[in-house]
């Protein structure tokens, strides 16, 4: 397979890597076709589930953002291809970079379910070990992710491993002086490292074109990185060129960007109504892309997604939100002090003046049925030792 050469992106002519139509008709692709050669129709009515299942998982979450479970929630209802796609090309040695809004490709890297929701109910600060699913916790500074992924690629780089680093991130992002220090970071270095930019066309209310004057995947080559604009809504498209640039920085090729053209459907987050800012007709547009829809048209017209199949995978889909559902409300409330643990290693007075000031305020519920009695006990404990130790 041909490398991407810098010198086929010219200003204006950026083509969109697309194998799957949005009526759902396969294009061939000289270039791409290879890279998803494999991929037979059990893959594709997987990668069909997948998709199914991680927007259940959304709109489940959504729900129960709605009914007071959680505080928060980013849905990606419309961006289930660019996550599937990307999510299911890596190797389980990969890790992973990712912002808040990438609970596809989390699920894809078999996090637990319940863990999707801890952060956003608030019982905990981070919601995965990291190292169980080679996925750093999502990260809320927007594009602070690609230093991360960049430094982690340097250093497999020199353990002399192939794996590789996915830095997962929006359109918004590329604004972020944190995302120009990586691309030039991993450009010096020839850092095995993917900048994976979902271009979901918002960032929160700004829309891309304000931020970028040209395709965002045309800033990568300034900076030395070959990049590819896909289709993002095209599950088979983006599968292809993200194999192709695994297989770049494994063979020592270095990073590459890819744009994964697609649309957040729904708001920014359950606290965003976006009808303050942009048109319905967009939505509507956008709605006829739906990933989903053109692999079922795509999968059905060959006869493969039979009514079966498909009350199966709904079924799958229901059982997956039940479980999250279920996992979600039997999380246990913290200790209200336990916000103070973790947070030094050593004692540190700011920290303990807080916790002091905190304790106090807690102290005005006593009597209370809701008080955290073993709590306070505990901080008293852990103040007195604070004390003598400082
Ligand atoms: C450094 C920083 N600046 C501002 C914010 C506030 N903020 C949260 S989300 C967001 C927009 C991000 O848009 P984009 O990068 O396109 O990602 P998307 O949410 O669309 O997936 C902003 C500005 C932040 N979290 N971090």
């Amino acid at each position: 397979m041909d490398e991407i050469h810098l010198g086929e992106l010219h200003l204006g002519d950026i083509d969109t890597v697309q194998l799957l139509t949005p009526e759902g008709s396969r294009l061939s692709d000289a270039r791409y076709d290879a890279w998803v050669a494999d991929v037979g129709d059990e893959q594709l009515l997987a990668l069909y589930e997948d998709m199914v299942v991680i927007r259940r998982i959304d709109t489940e979450a959504t729900a129960l953002q709605r009914q007071g479970e959680l505080g928060l929630w980013p849905p990606l209802l419309g961006q289930e291809a660019a996550q599937v796609g990307s999510g299911r090309a890596l190797r389980r040695d990969d890790f992973v970079f990712s912002s808040y809004r990438e609970n596809g490709v989390a699920y894809c890297r078999g996090a637990d379910l319940t863990d999707l929701v801890r952060v956003w109910r608030g019982t905990t600060a981070s919601g995965w070990d990291p190292y169980a699913i080679n996925m750093a916790t999502p990260q809320v500074i927007i594009g602070a992710q690609t230093l991360h992924a960049t430094g982690y690629a340097i250093g497999v780089q020199n353990d002399g491993s192939d794996a590789v680093a996915v830095a997962y991130f929006g359109d918004g992002a590329t604004s972020e002086g944190d995302v120009n220090e990586a691309l030039i970071f991993a450009a010096t270095y020839s850092a095995p490292v993917i900048f994976f930019c979902q271009n979901n066309q918002w960032a929160i209310s700004e829309p891309v074109k304000l931020q970028a004057q040209r395709p965002v995947a045309e800033r990568a080559p300034g900076f030395g990185i070959p990049s590819v604009r896909v289709d993002g809504n095209d599950v088979l498209a983006v599968m292809a060129v993200t194999r192709l640039a695994l297989d770049r920085a494994r063979g020592g090729g270095g990073p590459t960007f890819i744009e994964a053209v697609t649309y957040r459907m729904g708001p920014h987050t359950t606290a965003d109504d976006p009808t303050r800012y942009r048109d319905a007709s967009e939505v509507e547009t956008w709605r006829a892309k739906d990933p989903i829809a053109r692999l079922a048209a795509y999968l059905s017209e060959r006869g493969l997604l039979t009514d079966e199949r498909s009350e199966a995978v709904s079924a799958k889909a229901d059982a997956v939100a039940a479980e999250l559902r279920a996992g979600c409300i039997a999380l246990p409330d913290p200790e209200p002090m336990a916000v103070f643990d973790h947070v030094y290693s050593t004692a540190h007075t700011g920290i303990s003046r807080q916790r002091d000031h905190y304790s106090r305020y807690l102290r005005t519920f006593v009597g209370d049925d809701t008080t955290p009695s073993a709590a306070l006990d505990q901080h008293d404990t852990l103040h007195q030792q604070d004390r003598k130790a400082s």
